[in-house]
């Protein structure tokens, strides 16, 4: 399957190769994501916890909290462990969708001292590869595929093990989620093709779009009402800004996960190049969603604030309230946009 993808995506296939061969060298593995996951985190470390289940090997498929609410629907969300949960003797601990100790959680530097070997998939740009403590086996990270969860399926195919409609469903899901329903500048060839490769291996996607696109709750749906009154453009439209704050949580009934794709309300305007959603969940911590359309590169600004990501879609966390981020954020791109040339930047 590797030879379809081989026109439409840049692979290192001796690195999906080695990853194989350390997956199945071990009969012991704790599977972990980013803390604050998203589908295509989630629908990764599902899709392989199950793969490696069903080639019985032990798998233990463990998020610091637990799986969002949002996201429950998965098949295998059933088997993720969280919190002080008990690890194996020994064990390979393979991280995906992250690529950096401190992203799986608190309890890090205890999985990394533990393991016998570390494996990373992702689609991040690297930035500490050395901070795993001389554990890493094997990492493949690969920013030009759309999602982790594609590169978890090219490593199951070189496995030659079997695709059952549940790791199916949750790579389908890693897809449709990290490209945006096929909509985001990652969508190409490649993920079409897998996509339908996944559909023949027995994902609904219909089921799994009302999964995570027609399943919100009304507290979350009430806390975007409150965000879009916060919405506003600068730099002639072409900074848009939204965000919540802890009150906001409080008044709906809201939780952090509630606000996945709040962003793209933002990105949807049609003035808008630049898209910033600010999240401050508990008094003085913040965190930022950023995403641009056409040329201005965002991974580079939250590079800047200790951040990463994509081009197009990153963002970074902060000790301060949201309207200190706003502040120095708005700033910062409004010095860019300046630069850019144009008139009455800066309202
Ligand atoms: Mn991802």
């Amino acid at each position: 399957m590797i030879e379809a993808f081989r026109s439409c995506l840049k692979l290192d296939e001796a690195a999906i190769k080695k990853v194989a061969e350390v997956l199945n060298s071990s009969d012991s593995f704790v599977v972990t994501c980013h803390v604050r996951p998203d589908g295509d985190a989630v629908g990764s470390i599902l899709g392989l916890g199950l793969a490696l289940k069903d080639a019985g090997r032990g798998a233990v498929i463990y998020t610091e909290e637990p799986i969002p609410e949002r996201l429950a629907f998965l098949p295998g969300s059933e088997f993720v462990v969280s919190g002080a949960a008990p690890m194996p003797e020994r064990f390979i601990l393979v991280v995906l969708d992250c690529n950096e100790p401190v992203r799986i959680g608190a309890r890090f530097a205890e999985l990394v001292e533990k393991a016998s070997g570390v494996v990373v998939l992702d689609h991040h740009r690297a930035k500490i590869l050395d901070s795993w403590g001389g554990k890493i086996s094997v990492s493949y990270i690969e920013p030009g595929v759309f999602a982790t969860g594609a590169i978890v399926y090219l490593v199951i195919e070189e496995l030659g093990w079997p695709i059952s409609d549940a790791v199916a469903s949750n790579i389908y899901a890693a897809i449709l989620s990290d490209t945006g329903c096929f909509c985001h500048s990652n969508t190409n060839e490649a993920a079409f093709l897998m996509a339908a490769k996944m559909v023949g291996h027995g994902a609904d996607p219909y089921a799994i779009a009302n999964g995570l696109y027609q399943n919100y709750s009304v507290a979350r749906q009430r806390l975007l009402a409150l965000a879009l009154k916060t919405l506003e453009l600068k730099g002639r439209d072409r900074i848009g800004l939204m965000q919540v704050t802890p009150d906001m949580f409080k008044i709906c009934g809201a939780s952090e996960s509630d606000t996945d794709d709040f962003v793209g309300y933002v990105r949807a305007l049609r003035s808008v190049e630049v898209a910033v959603f600010i999240k401050e969940v508990h008094e003085g911590q913040t965190y930022v969603s950023l995403r641009s359309k056409s040329f201005y590169n965002v991974s580079e600004l939250a590079q800047e604030f200790g951040g990463g990501g994509h081009v197009r879609a990153a963002g970074f966390r902060m000790a301060a309230s949201a309207s200190e981020v706003r502040g120095l954020l708005l700033n910062r791109l409004i010095q860019d946009f300046d630069a850019l040339g144009g008139t009455d930047v800066g309202d």
